[in-house]
């Protein structure tokens, strides 16, 4: 649905006195610490994050699904939506289509209605991890990792198609998730399925353009229950290293065991300039795929920790990131857990760049271990919310967006618009 921008206006002068208030005085202590405020407004301005065309219909578990009514019906229409996001917060500028839910029919025409929403293409990611009607292999033991040539000769094939719809579409990289797996020792070789799995990466990293990359996701278990061929961050890493400078980790946040020292992964992968980007959410025992922030707020600013770390130390040499979502369950309105993720990462984000860096490394060098704590600490408990606000106001977006979002009963307009009984492809 296209919204009327002066609507946005009105929330906004109405919410603006308090906002003024707060941002007033957040900005001035800030200042005071020695913090560029206005620069720090403008690099939460220019950061986007991919919202992925699966997230916008209520999410499922294997146990059922309740669709909320009024989900997209097409890729059109789940272009919209993210274009309603866009147009909410201006920071979810670029879509994450997957492949074959998404085929656009038409790609031009894709193209420029994503144009008018000023939305790009960010990564396509392939699925091969369930058969689709016309395929002739089943990828049951597996695809690019399975014994049989011809089965990994399909999968392959399916990478290569899914360049191809990204380059029509203005895409630069590919996700690979590979669901490869064992559920039984014995049942696989490791290293031959390594091995094979390899050559089948290899096959298609030689069809990327040269402007293109490559995304290498990792996962422990699920939907296997023994072993995964990219099990961990070590896996990726190696992949990525003999595959050439066009491969590049990503980190699913859902994807670790519990407990796992997130942080220090992405640390390791941009120290190697091996870090490709982030598929966000939050979980608290496995891939919950809950909103992002809302179960670990913490470990999120921790990542950020690192991740400003590494974009401001010279000593570190990362290609740009792509950031990602993807996250979406079953008992919110999609379209608003996605505006709460969006929010909780740019708050992760803002209360990374006012760490004081140069007192924590002064701090690390003493070995003053309480005074390391209380700087990240004071950064963290620091209610950066006023400078994500000022930054949607500067570019036109709404003061809040939730607010806003129930304010003008959206979800029920879609609803009028597209049915009670809508089903989002592809979940
Ligand atoms: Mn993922």
């Amino acid at each position: 649905m296209l919204l009327d921008k002066s609507l946005i206006d009105g929330h906004n002068t109405y919410g603006s006195a308090l906002h003024q208030k707060k941002f007033g005085l957040l900005s001035s202590v800030l200042q005071d610490e020695g913090h560029p405020v206005a620069a720090i407004v403008d690099r939460l301005a220019a950061f986007q994050i991919a919202i992925p065309s699966w997230a916008l219909g209520t999410g499922g578990t294997r146990f059922g699904r309740f669709a909320g009514g009024g989900e997209p019906r097409s890729l059109e229409e789940k272009i919209e939506d993210v274009g309603l996001l866009h147009t909410l917060n201006q920071s979810s500028g670029a879509i994450s289509l997957h492949i074959p839910w998404d085929i656009p029919q038409n790609p031009r025409a894709i193209q420029q209605l994503a144009a008018s929403f000023e939305l790009k293409f960010d990564a396509v990611n392939s699925n091969t991890f369930q058969n689709q009607p016309d395929q002739e292999n089943s990828y049951k033991f597996g695809s690019l990792s399975h014994t049989d040539k011809a089965v990994r000769d399909q999968a392959i094939a399916h990478n290569i198609e899914v360049i191809r719809h990204g380059m029509e579409l203005g895409s630069k990289s590919l996700t690979i998730w590979l669901s490869d797996g064992t559920d039984f020792p014995g049942q696989q070789n490791f290293r031959r399925s390594f091995a094979r799995t390899l050559n089948s990466f290899e096959q298609i990293y030689a069809q990327l353009p040269d402007d293109w990359k490559v995304f290498i996701e990792y996962k422990p278990y699920e939907p296997h229950f023994y072993s995964t061929v990219v099990a961990d961050w070590g896996s990726s890493l190696l992949f990525c290293q003999k595959l050439g400078e066009k491969a590049l980790g990503l980190v699913d946040l859902g994807h670790h065991l519990p407990n796992t020292n997130i942080e220090q992964i992405v640390s390791r992968f941009l120290m190697e300039g091996k870090l490709g980007g982030f598929h966000f959410n939050d979980s608290k025992y496995g891939d919950d795929d809950l909103t992002v922030g809302s179960i670990r707020p913490y470990q999120l600013f921790l990542i950020f920790n690192e991740l400003v770390d590494g974009m401001t130390s010279s000593e570190v040499k990362n290609p740009e990131l792509s950031w990602m979502i993807d996250a979406s369950h079953n008992v919110k309105d999609p379209l608003e857990d996605l505006l709460q993720s969006v929010e909780a990462i740019k708050i992760a984000y803002a209360q990374a760049l006012i760490i004081d860096r140069d007192a924590l490394e002064k701090a690390q060098a003493e070995n003053d271990a309480t005074q390391a704590q209380e700087i990240l600490q004071h950064a963290y408990r620091t209610d950066v919310r006023p400078l994500l606000a000022e930054a949607r106001l500067q570019a036109g977006a709404a003061l809040h967006p939730v607010a806003f979002y129930r304010e003008q009963k959206i979800r029920q307009e879609l609803i009028k618009q597209r049915g009670e009984k809508t089903f989002a492809t592809g979940l």
